[in-house]
């Protein structure tokens, strides 16, 4: 019988039963990490989201001896670019855009280098993958279907970035009645700013949006629970 886990966290401790919670990475894509890729080309500095691979590795790692439901998403498109709507397509005003071709394939096109999971966190089988074509992991995805069938109420949400995709996967799981843990050394930005305003929305005005804290903390509450 495995106990409730609390996390030390802001507003408040996080309280999750560990069979009824999934670790769900946001968007940890080559083309938004890696040197060369389609983040760096836009002129992005990816330090700012390269910080967040080895605390996302050691919360994995934890996550996955613990037995524990592991999510992974990715942002992108059918080769086709079918599900690419004219407003999101229109507003990637760079020289280059999506479906084009890029330093690591076609931008954010499902099988190309650049759309893959960084290696360090690479999904295991057996781990859902859900491929989004918006910001948001519930839009257009069967991502609350699995969520239901498995049971999972809770959600500790990692990955990039803060203020897009994390933040829009975070108002959409607090819409269906999701609560989410987002832990700040576990999510990254290209722009320091908007990362930290977007932690501080979500644990404004006692949790609007759910709960921060961090990767140490969470370690912690696994290891008093005896999950690690
Ligand atoms: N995953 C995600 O956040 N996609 C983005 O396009 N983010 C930007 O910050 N551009």
């Amino acid at each position: 019988m495995i106990s409730t886990v609390s996390v030390d966290a802001e507003p408040y401790a996080f309280d999750f039963d560990p069979m009824q919670s999934a670790l769900l990475i946001i968007d940890m894509q080559r083309d938004f990490l890696e040197p060369g890729g389609f983040g760096e080309m836009l002129g992005n500095d990816i330090s700012r989201l390269r910080c967040t691979i080895e605390p996302n590795r050691q919360l994995l790692a934890a996550w996955r001896s613990a037995r524990l439901k592991v999510i992974h998403t990715r942002e992108g498109h059918r080769p086709d670019l079918s599900d690419l709507s004219p407003a999101k397509k229109k507003r990637s005003r760079s020289q280059t855009t999506i479906g084009d071709i890029g330093p690591m394939g076609r931008i954010l096109v499902r099988g190309e280098p650049g759309h893959d999971i960084i290696p360090e966190l690479h999904p295991f089988s057996g781990e859902p993958v859900i491929d989004k074509p918006g910001k948001g992991a519930f839009f257009g995805t069967d991502l609350q279907t699995i969520l239901q069938n498995c049971g999972i109420r809770k959600l500790i949400v990692t990955g990039v970035t803060t203020e897009v995709c994390v933040h829009t996967t975070v108002r959409e799981a607090n819409d269906r009645g999701y609560d989410c843990l987002v832990l700040e050394d576990c999510v990254g930005s290209y722009f320091a700013e908007f990362h930290a305003v977007g932690l501080k929305m979500i644990r404004a005005q006692t949790g609007i949006f759910g709960w921060v804290s961090d990767s140490a903390r969470t370690l912690s509450a696994l290891t008093r629970a005896g999950l690690c």
